[in-house]
């Protein structure tokens, strides 16, 4: 069967097509660039778990092909979680990586927070045509650095450290990040829901 991913991020599709082909999913994975008619989908949710349901049921209803999508971010502890949801637009124009973290960089220079506790979160969905849905979250937590190290990955890798590393994520290789990321765990949890529906 095939399966498309509802994603246009670069860096997102590249640890996704690697976490999937890890965790032997079997099933032909087609990039949603592939159908570029489709409008993009308006992420009014509120969680992480809402969006992705509407990016994977927006992408299956268009392709008749069952869906996958990822809404993930990083969520500050003493940002109550933000910028959460909003993470690919915090500097305010979507996808500018490097705006973002710096604007999150000089927020949290002005706040006292010696522990700078942080997550990232992930929330994989799938959705199929017929109009069956199931999401699953990921999270990886860890601590801010105060400038960032790093050229792997993307978004705010260069100034998350995870629990119990040295280095922050952009210094992990990509095998290393997989295996310990929000992505990493949702998508691996998806994978038998995949099979469970789709055989
Ligand atoms: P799609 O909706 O097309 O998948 P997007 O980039 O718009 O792509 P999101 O709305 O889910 O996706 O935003 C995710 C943002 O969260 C992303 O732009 C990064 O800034 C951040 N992010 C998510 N996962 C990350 C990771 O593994 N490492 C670093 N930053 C991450
Ligand atoms: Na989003």
């Amino acid at each position: 069967t095939r399966l498309i991913l509802a994603t246009r991020n670069a860096g997102k599709l590249t640890e996704l097509t690697a976490i999937l082909a890890a965790a032997r999913l079997d099933h032909e994975l087609l990039g949603a660039a592939a159908y570029p008619e489709i409008p993009d989908v308006k992420e009014t949710g509120v969680t992480f778990a809402e969006n992705a349901l509407l990016k994977a049921h927006a992408l299956a209803e268009a392709t008749g092909l069952p869906a996958v999508a990822d809404d993930s971010g990083l969520c500050v502890d003493v940002l109550n979680g933000a910028p959460g949801i909003f993470s690919a637009r915090w500097a305010g124009r979507h996808g500018d990586d490097r705006a973002n973290l710096d604007l999150l960089l000089a927020q949290l220079g002005d706040i006292d927070d010696p522990h700078r506790g942080a997550h990232f979160a992930c929330a994989a969905a799938l959705a199929l045509p017929d109009g069956t849905e199931r999401v699953v979250e990921g999270r990886l937590l860890g601590t801010l650095r105060h400038a960032p190290a790093g050229t792997g990955g993307f978004g705010y890798d260069p100034v998350l450290q995870p629990a119990g590393e040295t280095r922050t994520c952009a210094e992990l290789t990509a095998d290393e990040k997989n295996a310990i990321s929000h992505r990493g765990k949702a998508f691996r949890a998806l994978v038998p829901v995949v099979r469970e529906l789709l055989g």
